[in-house]
């Protein structure tokens, strides 16, 4: 019998490492073969599918229900979906598991690096901007993250690399079944 399809959603700060933990178990999964994989990246899906929005909590919320659309119907069709948006508001992320649950598992990761290592390591000089106010309603400076307290998995990035992470995820999904 074929297997269900899946989303994982990676949740957590602006240079949390959720892009480079999602490219990783990206590879670790096409290197496995089998069914397709879609990665969701959060800058990605906001130049192609949400360039109109911006970071109020209505466009915020807009933005991640575009990518659970798509994740879930990834999800329909057997695929696996891999998404990782700050996505900082709980219901909005309740609301995608539900919109997927329908079709298959919804698999949430918590990359749980505190705001304070995120602003310290400021890969992107965001977090300078945001201090000094040139960038507003920025996520963990002047913007609300409701943290997660139901998520699958809850990866802890300050005493373990990013391939360790990835592992995590992929032994989770092993553990679901999924793969
Ligand atoms: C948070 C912002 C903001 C504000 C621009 N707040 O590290 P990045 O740069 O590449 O990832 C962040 C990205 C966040 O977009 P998401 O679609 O993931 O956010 S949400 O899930 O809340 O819709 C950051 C950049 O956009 N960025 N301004 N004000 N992050």
């Amino acid at each position: 019998k074929a297997k269900q399809g899946f989303t994982i959603f990676f949740t957590g700060f602006s240079g949390s490492g959720k892009s480079t933990i999602a490219n990783a178990v990206m590879v670790k999964l096409m290197e496995m073969g089998g069914r397709p994989v879609t990665l969701l990246d959060g800058d990605v899906v906001r130049k192609n599918l949400s360039s109109e929005l911006g970071f109020s909590k209505e466009h915020r919320d807009l933005n991640i229900r575009r990518i659970g659309y798509v994740a879930s119907e990834i999800t329909k069709n057997g695929g696996i979906a891999i998404c990782a948006p700050i996505a900082p508001y709980t219901a909005t992320r309740r609301a995608v598991r539900e919109d997927i649950e329908q079709y298959g598992t919804f698999v949430e990761v918590h990359v749980a690096t505190s705001i304070e290592e995120c602003e310290r390591r400021d890969r992107k000089g965001l977090y300078k901007l945001a201090r000094e106010g040139k960038i507003k309603e920025f996520t963990g400076i002047s913007d609300p993250y409701e943290e997660p307290t139901k998520a699958e998995l809850k990866l802890d990035t300050q005493n373990v690399d990013v391939d360790n992470c990835a592992q995590q995820v992929i032994l989770k999904l092993e553990s679901l079944g999924l793969i």
